[in-house]
């Protein structure tokens, strides 16, 4: 499917006028860096074209390019999804008015939802099979572009470092890097923290819970942390990657709620062992070693808790 997707997708970009791209909720740098990524090589390379991002910016305090947005336009439109399992986490309400849809990915591809794709679920970043593609189709990658798509990859691989991490990432930090990016300032602006953040992880850390028979750890949390720390989403979120390294524990969530009515949220992630079963079981999914899912209310935190330690007894 991959060559011949590649190509269809070019044809597909080349067709529509009017092109819409969506990626997830609470988006995060390979959301948002392959969206705009892939915003900036079709403005280059492709005459007369209506380009519209849609959805959060990162920061969650606003949308980018949807008060833009017309009926008409919708109706005429290609919209491609990047960096989005699964319909629920596509951060664009008029999915079902546009005329063609297709799906640019690196998640485990549970529903298609589209009526196109191009998916490498083993790719570390979805910024790494957009950049893979703009260089197989011989595309100009600007500067800008290539800023956007290496945020993703740097921070999708957690700096080069997690699994899936092979000589295709190279290969689109390579070609990124060529496009004359700064990789020092780069990695320093990503990884730039404030104190509150500093402090929140403090915090976040001393609430700490390990199961030490199945080396589970989740830390719990809610909008009033966001709150009182004054957090953007990902600043709260980088509790969740603290976690990463540390030797007593091998799967961790983070259980939260970002604002009073937005619901809880799990973050999953793990070392080795498969946690996407579990996410999927709470209506999430994503990676097998990064994953998420939901929980109706706090009431059922227990039951949650109970079902991924019996899940992770059986795995080991
Ligand atoms: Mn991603």
């Amino acid at each position: 499917m991959d060559k011949t997707n590649a190509n269809l997708l070019f044809e597909k970009i080349q067709k529509f006028d009017n092109i819409i791209i969506s990626k997830h909720k609470t988006p995060d740098w390979d959301a948002l860096g392959s969206a705009e990524g892939l915003r900036n090589i079709i403005s280059d390379n492709f005459k007369n074209k209506n380009i519209f991002v849609v959805g959060a910016t990162l920061d969650g305090t606003g949308l980018i390019d949807d008060e833009k947005l017309t009926p008409e336009i919708i109706k005429a439109a290609l919209l491609i999804t990047v960096d989005t399992a699964n319909i629920e986490r596509l951060d664009f309400e008029n999915f079902g008015d546009v005329k063609e849809s297709f799906r640019i990915d690196h998640h485990i591809n549970n529903t298609p939802y589209t009526d196109f794709e191009y998916i490498f679920s083993d790719a570390i970043a979805c910024t790494q099979v957009i950049t893979l593609w703009a260089n197989e189709m011989q595309l100009k990658i600007s500067k800008t572009a290539a800023e956007y798509l290496y945020r993703g990859l740097l921070t999708d691989s957690n700096r080069f470092a997690y699994r899936n991490t092979d000589e295709r990432t190279f290969e689109a930090a390579k070609i990124l890097t060529r496009c004359g990016i700064n990789v020092a300032e780069i990695t320093q602006d990503i990884y730039k923290r404030t104190l509150r953040q500093a402090q929140w992880s403090t915090e976040a850390f001393g609430r700490i819970v390990i199961d030490a028979e199945t080396k589970f750890a989740y830390i719990i949390a809610d909008y009033k942390d966001i709150k009182k720390y004054n957090l953007t989403n990902d600043e709260f979120k980088s509790a969740l990657g603290a976690m990463g390294n540390i030797i007593e524990i091998d799967v961790w969530a983070l259980i939260y709620e970002l604002t009073e009515t937005s619901g809880i949220k799990v973050s999953l992630r793990s070392k080795k062992i498969d946690i996407n079963k579990i996410a999927m079981k709470y209506g999430g999914g994503g990676h097998l070693l990064a994953s998420g899912g939901y929980l109706d209310s706090w009431d059922d935190l227990d039951a949650f808790l109970l079902d991924v330690k019996n899940y992770l007894k059986g795995e080991k």
